[in-house]
């Protein structure tokens, strides 16, 4: 089993994920065949200030923010670049941190040119001075490969003022992320640029009105930047058309858990996540059988292995309570307990929470303490209501995404996996042998 792109935290995420070449994978996203032709687009994008022409490129080929919400890209740019002010910043968010997704650490490593030609764009585009690419910590490698590729940029004359005689002036730098997973989220992410305590702010006002130095700012996932460049440069046609049954693009996934070939994947869109587990990483182990996976991390929640046909598409994952999020696919097997699963992911966000909102500070506690007991046969009457209303306040008076989304796991194995529910607060089982044994406390 290749293990290599797999290690959720520490050293490992330091090491450069194994090359396309040795993975035998063509990457088809990256519109140029040589070196020198990078940066080809921009060039020809600030000679011609088309700006119109590109933001229907990207609505034509429904560019969406790969970091998780899918919001539409053109709306964001176009947003940015309608308001009003002189001063205004592109960000782009390489936080990554979502348990399970690898995919950004792959772009950044071995395609990093599109990433900040995005940016720089986008900056364009919305007439932007500055750029942040905001990293995580971990990512010393990557940060490495970047800060390269900056001086590569401004090498070929791209960065500063006066780009190219054309009156326009941009440069941009790496900021390292402070740490978190809160950090990652936008607006905390804005505070730490700003050297704040990385908390979230309040929305509205929206990013693309103030965003940093509560300036406009376009503030995009990693991939988002990355495949803004596949349009413009292959067209919005190719890529509306790779997509499979109706689904239009690519995406990249990390496949991650219990398979064979863990990883990071480009698929079109539209396979299903059966074609993703069994086709591209490997399936499940000998003699295992999978029993559940999450689209995208613990915030997707956790669907039953009867879904794997389900297709890999915004909408078709929302119409099933889920989302296609962040591509971050974790698969389980009859080695891992479901209930189990929610309570770990219930105890990362319990630790991630940065504490500012009374809601998410105390209720992600409660939810613990709430799964804690299941996983133990405990059951206080009156318990699934207390749970109900938990996470209808969790939900609904949370300051950001992560209290909002902390009920998702365990709701979902409530809803998917009411026989394993059934046996650990009725019979007091796990068939997986893990709750029970004192081992998860
Ligand atoms: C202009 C409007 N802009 C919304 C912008 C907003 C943000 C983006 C999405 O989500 C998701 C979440 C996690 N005019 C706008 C507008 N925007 N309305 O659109 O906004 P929003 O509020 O839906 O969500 P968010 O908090 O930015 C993030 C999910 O991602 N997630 C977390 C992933 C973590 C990673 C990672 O570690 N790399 O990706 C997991 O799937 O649950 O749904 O820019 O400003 N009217
Ligand atoms: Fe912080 Fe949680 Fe409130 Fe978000 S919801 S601001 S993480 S306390």
């Amino acid at each position: 089993v290749d293990r290599e792109l797999v290690s959720p935290r520490g050293e490992e995420h330091s090491h450069a994920p194994r090359s396309p070449e040795e993975r035998g994978m063509t990457i088809q996203c990256d519109p140029y065949a040589t070196e020198a032709e990078h940066y080809g687009i921009f060039r020809r994008v600030i000679a011609q200030k088309n700006y119109d022409e590109v933001l229907a490129l990207l609505k034509g080929g429904d560019l969406r923010g790969m970091g998780g919400a899918g919001f539409p890209t053109f709306i964001k740019w176009e947003g940015a670049r309608k308001s009003p002010g002189i001063e205004k910043f592109v960000v782009c968010n390489a936080d990554e941190s979502e348990p399970g997704t690898i995919k950004d650490r792959f772009i950044l490593q071995y395609l990093p040119h599109m990433v900040f030609e995005g940016m720089m764009i986008a900056g364009a585009i919305v007439g932007a001075q500055y750029g942040y690419l905001y990293i995580r910590h971990e990512y010393e490698l990557q940060t490495e490969v970047l800060n390269e590729e900056l001086n590569r940029i401004r090498a070929l004359g791209l960065l500063g003022n006066n780009i190219m005689g054309t009156g326009i002036d941009f440069d941009m730098e790496v900021f390292v992320s402070p740490g978190g997973y809160i950090c990652g989220e936008e607006t905390a992410l804005m505070e730490a640029i700003q050297g704040n305590r990385s908390e979230p702010r309040n929305k509205p006002p929206r990013t693309v009105n103030s965003g940093v130095w509560n300036k406009p700012t376009a503030l995009n996932n990693v991939e988002t930047f990355c495949h803004a460049i596949t349009i413009l440069g292959k067209g919005g046609q190719w890529y509306h058309d790779i997509g499979q049954n109706g689904s239009a693009g690519i995406k990249f996934v990390g496949v991650t858990g219990n398979v064979k070939h863990p990883g990071v994947f480009e698929v079109p869109m539209g396979i299903s996540y059966r074609e993703l587990i069994y086709g591209y990483a490997g399936g499940p182990l000998e003699g295992r059988e999978i029993i559940g996976f999450a689209p995208s991390g613990p915030s997707s929640g956790y669907l039953p292995a009867s879904q794997l046909d389900l297709a890999l598409d915004w909408d078709k994952v929302k119409a099933v309570g889920s989302m296609l999020g962040s591509g971050a696919v974790v698969v389980c097997d009859d080695t891992s307990c479901m209930l189990d699963m929610a309570l770990v992911a219930s105890r990362f966000y319990r630790n991630e929470s940065c504490g500012k909102c009374s809601p998410c500070r105390i209720g992600t506690q409660k939810l613990v303490d709430l799964i804690e007991n299941w996983t133990q046969g405990v059951n206080h009457g009156g318990d699934e209501k207390l749970l109900k209303d938990l996470s209808n306040v969790l939900r609904t008076a949370s300051l950001c995404g992560l209290g909002q989304i902390s009920p998702a796991p365990i709701q979902s194995v409530q809803k998917h996996f009411p026989e394993l529910m059934r046996q650990h607060i009725e019979d007091h089982v796990c068939t997986a042998g893990i709750c029970f044994s004192g081992s998860t406390l």
